[in-house]
């Protein structure tokens, strides 16, 4: 159908391993989008193993990288702008003039923003002001945004112990900007022991997908189910088949890391999972 879209990604780097661009591009170019990166960061590695080597640049050369992009007349045929790991909160002011460019020169354009902040498991791991930037900054400026549970509860200043309160704060979220909410990596008291659970709202109506979970500790798969969310959701235009899609791909990404016994997401060995995902998991409305 069409031409390909243009996604641009304004996301950290890694030489090693899968995280921000090196988790969300090759997913987005395998299922045949044309993936404009600018790296917000360039590390040895993900900082889950608490070690790693590199720098974070400065928010003018994600300005100039952008400037030069506009000046290849290429911001009216930008789809969306997806943004994740920021390293610095000016690198965050950069992204939002960004989006308001693309948006100038494409008034369709989505920014997906992945409110990258912490999870569950570590707590914060980002810079001081980086989460007050999302809350603050971002989520107003984002049609599309994709928590996990620790940032909703963090955002919306609530905890989530039942899928009524994260509905509650989901529509907090939305009632600030953003019309599409994807709440990823999501436990209540009616998931199963030995599942887990992803939200996705679109205007006033929730879906929710639930699968087995799976014995991983991995970085980078937050990124990659934004990033195909994003796709899926400006493909076909309904977030029930794009939470359906991106589950099912994540899942099948996950199961084959599990069996790899791998401590980095398999992004180009379970390739296939992007196009064609060995389980569906369906999206019931909720
Ligand atoms: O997955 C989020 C992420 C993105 N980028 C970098 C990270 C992490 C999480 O650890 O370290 C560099």
């Amino acid at each position: 159908s069409g031409r390909p879209l243009n996604i641009l990604s304004i996301q950290s780097w890694v030489a090693y391993g899968h995280v921000g661009n090196a988790s969300a591009v090759f997913p987005l170019q395998r299922l045949g989008a044309e993936v404009w990166a600018v790296n917000t960061v360039q590390f040895s590695n993900h900082t889950g193993y608490g070690a790693w080597r590199g720098s974070v640049f400065g928010a003018e050369l994600i300005q100039e990288l952008v400037e030069g992009i506009a000046e290849r007349g290429a911001l009216p045929r930008c789809d969306a702008v997806l943004s994740g790991y920021m390293g610095a909160a000016g690198i965050g002011e950069a992204i939002l003039d960004a989006t308001a460019r693309v948006k100038a020169a494409n008034p369709d354009a989505m920014y997906c923003c992945d409110p990258v902040i912490g999870d569950v498991g570590r707590g914060i791991f980002v810079r001081p002001g980086i989460p007050e930037f999302m809350r603050d900054r971002a989520i107003p400026a984002a049609d599309i945004i994709t928590p996990n549970q620790f940032e909703l509860e963090w955002m919306a200043g609530t905890s989530v112990t039942t899928l009524g309160q994260a509905k509650a704060a989901v529509a907090a979220l939305q009632a600030r900007g953003p019309r599409c909410v994807l709440v990823t990596s999501l436990r209540v008291d009616d998931t199963p022991a030995d599942a887990m659970d992803l939200l996705a709202a679109d205007g006033g109506q929730f879906w929710r997908v639930r699968t087995p979970l799976l014995p991983v500790n991995v970085n980078g798969a937050g990124d990659a189910i934004a990033a195909l969310f994003l796709f899926h959701r400006l493909r076909w235009g309904q977030a029930s088949v794009a939470l359906s899609a991106a589950a099912s791909s994540i899942y099948g990404l996950l199961r084959r890391t599990a069996e790899a016994g791998s401590r980095e997401i398999l992004t180009v060995a379970a390739q296939e999972e992007f196009v064609t995902p060995s389980r569906v998991f369906r999206a019931e409305a909720c």
